[in-house]
């Protein structure tokens, strides 16, 4: 939009006292952001109706995102962005004596998701906005978010995250829009005049589904999508008492904080349904509005499936098309299949949900009569070709329980996995059996990111020097950063780069000594380890690599200085993960607190990791730890966000690490570590001895003692615990299997860094290769491929 910077300061300080009776410079500062996103929220909103009309006139094909996590991140700086009229902003903003970072800051950051997973979903939405794909998200309104973690002693600690406490600026309460979900009570069959089935309901427990909607505005294309979150409320009119309000408003109340384990509880089930019949209801009431024949909702909707959270849309859309529409098993199914389409995130076997039969028919009655019948066609239609066995070990129900992946193939006419590696081996083991009766169905869409939050907002500086130095087409196509190769070999060019790098360390380093204490020198290698905490991820490993510096420090040996950076949540109930931080705190007190480590090797556990967090560490990074077991992470985001920020990849050969390699050149990045081929065969043979290689490798011998022979502060219980599960445990993640690779890549980022011109090559290479991770491609290709839904032109 054309905005300039007088009419916005006018703006502005008639949004102020339209909104506070006051004027601006005597605001809070939360104040003088909610006037700000206010005005800029009136900015889009002719937008946002003209592009749902041009979508509706139009007759385009819609897709739905159904996910049970979004986190959108903070959208001021975001939409202003993607308006086109921030530099204008900001230049009105100081004029008015504001600083812009600090109103920015102001703004909460809604944690609705637990890590990749829901990051994803948030990116594809804005990627879909802007490349003019008529794309919406659907998913829950939490009313606390992930928890805000705090370190007391070293331990986490949970604190509720009440981000609703000051009303979010951004949603949209859609009254007109609410549905009602029903859950429990029995269900009776009755056959129509014509035939057909008509389900009739008995003393259901029913549920007033209330969306918000968020705009997602699109970069300089104006077109602004929507992502609809549910809330729960008590059905109007009906007289309630406080228990039932109570247990009507806890199926939105909290997010699931745990993104490896399902616990199998029943309110997470109620909050699985709730989205999804909310969701499936919504579409089916908008297309009927169009449409009367619902044979046809192939041709103008797909709903795609996040993970398994949300795949009992088989279940619920077959229900609306056989009981509300009259319409007979096959056609029903036909259409399923069609409308919708399922990515599994994980090959964690403890990730994979199912659900016992009893607690399903118990609350979703209807629903399990339609899986049972699911189950029993799949069984009739291909035992024959495939055998009882196979069809046994794939079919949607066994042994009492719903197995939600498999009907989420079933129930799907594509699925995929998340990287090239992740697909191949959802393929050759974890869907094997559904590939050899599907094997059509399969595909791979590789994760990717939004270069707009990571590079463009995250990193001004930076994208100053590419724009002076190849002009700005990369903002609206970042594989357009290609041609800064251009620039390998020079030198006033590399010097530039590094400079950008030192600022944005300067600012790290400012926000790490306010909230730590801590000093951390600019000249020293920031090595960054940012994810959830897994065994699976490794940052054991990455442990043992600092102390395994720190020995050789203190045995006079110099290395590089190098700043250990850690962010990381542990599922409050994941006893292991817990430890490791507790470990990562403790090995942060004996090093920084050695003045002889002092300037040369520290660590840095910053709490309450999450979006804001990542924009201020990501783009300070050098070293980008992604040291997960080959053929464990299914691809890493944090891996593609570090990558286009210049960092050097110190990786294994998993999720999407491979591919980041392939684009950014071999000499680009380090790698080491057992591969996904020898992890698998050392497994079968069982021939893996952690306990032989603690005795045959005299610094990992020292390395593992530490955790029990009270060197590490405050750590006595804890480390007897990461002991036991590397030696009596035989060390689940082969973390000791790969420490010596892991070292000796180390040394060679070590012996790199000495040369900082060829440093500063290899992270010009990661950048210049970053732009095919963009989420825009992602989309674009599931738009080809999976949805049928291609970018439009002329909102
Ligand atoms: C999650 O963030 C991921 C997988 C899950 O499996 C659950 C959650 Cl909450 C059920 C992550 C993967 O671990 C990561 O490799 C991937 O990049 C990300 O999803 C997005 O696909």
């Amino acid at each position: 939009m054309t905005l300039s910077k007088k009419r916005f300061m006018a703006d502005y300080q008639a949004e102020a006292l339209h909104l506070f009776a006051d004027k601006l410079e005597h605001l809070s500062t939360l104040q003088q952001y909610q006037a700000l996103a206010f005005l800029i929220k009136g900015y889009y909103s002719t937008n946002w109706a003209q592009t749902k009309a041009t979508y509706d006139r139009q007759q385009q094909k819609q897709l739905y995102y159904f996910s049970i996590e979004f986190m959108p991140g903070r959208l001021l700086g975001s939409n202003l962005l993607n308006l086109g009229i921030k530099d204008t902003v900001e230049a009105g903003l100081s004029e008015l004596g504001l600083d812009p970072e600090t109103v920015y800051a102001a703004e909460v950051d809604p944690g609705l998701g637990n890590g990749g997973l829901g990051r994803l979903a948030s990116a594809f939405l804005d990627a879909m906005a802007s490349v003019g794909m008529a794309g919406n998200g659907n998913g829950i309104r939490y009313q606390y978010g992930l928890f805000q973690q705090r370190f007391v002693d070293g331990y986490q600690v949970e604190l509720p995250d009440d981000w609703l406490r000051n009303p979010y600026a951004w949603e949209t309460r859609k009254e007109n829009r609410a549905v009602i979900v029903r859950f429990g009570g029995t269900v009776n069959l009755m056959s129509r005049p014509d035939g057909s089935l008509e389900a009739v309901y008995h003393d259901t427990d029913d549920v007033l589904a209330v969306p918000y909607d968020t705009a997602m505005v699109g970069y300089h294309n104006q077109v602004v999508n929507t992502m609809r979150l549910w809330s729960a409320e008590p059905v109007p009119g009906g007289a309630h008492s406080l228990e039932e309000k109570a247990r009507v408003n806890a199926i939105t109340q909290i997010l699931y904080p745990d993104d490896s384990d399902t616990a199998g509880r029943e309110l997470r089930l109620r909050q699985e349904y709730f989205f999804t019949s909310a969701g499936v209801q919504s579409i089916i009431t908008h297309f009927r509005r169009y449409h009367h024949d619902l044979r046809l909702l192939p041709q103008f909707v797909a709903i795609h499936i996040n993970d398994t959270h949300p795949a009992m849309a088989v279940l619920e859309l077959m229900r609306v098309l056989l009981d509300d529409a009259g319409m007979d098993w096959d056609t029903a199914w036909q259409i399923t299949v069609k409308t919708l389409s399922y990515t599994n995130h994980t090959l964690m076997a403890e990730a994979l949900e199912t659900w016992p039969q009893s607690m399903f028919s118990q609350l979703l009655p209807r629903l399990a009569q339609i899986a049972g019948e699911v189950d029993r066609r799949f069984r009739a239609a291909y035992t024959r070709r495939f055998g009882e066995l196979l069809v046994d070990r794939c079919a949607p129900i066994a042994d009492g329980q719903l197995r939600m992946a498999y009907l989420a193939v079933i129930g799907s006419h594509a699925v995929n996995g998340v990287a090239k590696l992740h697909s191949k081996l959802l393929q050759q083991s974890l869907l094997k059996d559904l590939y050899m009766i599907f094997p059509e169905r399969f595909n791979n869409k590789t994760n990717g990111i939004t270069p707009r939050r990571w590079v463009q907002i995250a990193n001004p500086d930076l994208s100053a020097l590419i724009d002076t130095t190849i002009g700005t087409n990369w903002r609206r196509d970042p594989r357009e950063l290609v041609p800064l190769v251009a620039q390998l070999e020079d030198p006033q060019f590399l010097t530039q780069l590094q400079a950008a790098k030192r600022v944005n360390k300067q600012r790290l380093a400012a926000l790490v000594h306010t909230e730590l204490g801590l000093e951390m020198p600019l000249d020293a290698i920031y090595d960054v380890q940012i994810k959830r905490l897994h065994a699976y991820k490794r940052q054991l490993l990455h442990v043992f690599g600092i102390l395994e510096a720190y020995l050789a420090i203190k045995n006079g040996e110099s290395r590089p200085p190098r700043m250990h950076i850690f962010g990381a949540k542990a599922a409050p109930s994941y006893r292991y993960a817990k430890a490791v931080i507790r470990l990562i705190n403790g090995v942060a007190e004996l090093i920084n607190h050695d003045p002889e480590m002092a300037g040369k090797l520290q660590v840095v556990f910053i709490p309450n990791y999450g979006v804001s967090l990542a924009e201020q560490i990501i783009p300070a990074a050098d070293i980008s730890e992604q040291i997960s077991l080959a053929g464990t992470e299914a691809s890493g985001t944090s891996n593609m966000k570090l990558m286009s920020n210049g960092a050097l990849t110190l990786a294994t050969l998993d999720g999407a690490n491979i591919e980041i390699q392939e684009a950014a050149g071999a000499d680009a990045m380090v790698t080491f570590g057992l591969t996904t081929s020898e992890v698998a065969q050392l497994q079968a043979s069982h021939a893996y001895s952690a306990k032989a290689l603690y005795a045959a490798n005299p610094t990992l011998h020292r390395i593992v003692d530490m955790l029990t022979d009270g060197s590490i502060p405050g750590i006595a219980s804890e480390g007897r615990e990461i002991a036991s599960e590397l030696l009596e445990y035989n060390d689940t993640y082969l973390v000791l299997a790969d420490f010596a690779s892991y070292i000796a890549a180390s040394k060679r980022l070590d012996a790199l860094w000495q040369k900082p011109q060829q440093w500063a090559q290899a992270a010009l290479k990661n950048i210049a290769a970053s732009g095919q991770f963009s989420a825009d491609f992602t989309v674009q290709r599931y738009g080809r491929d999976v949805w049928d839904v291609l970018p439009t032109t002329g909102i």
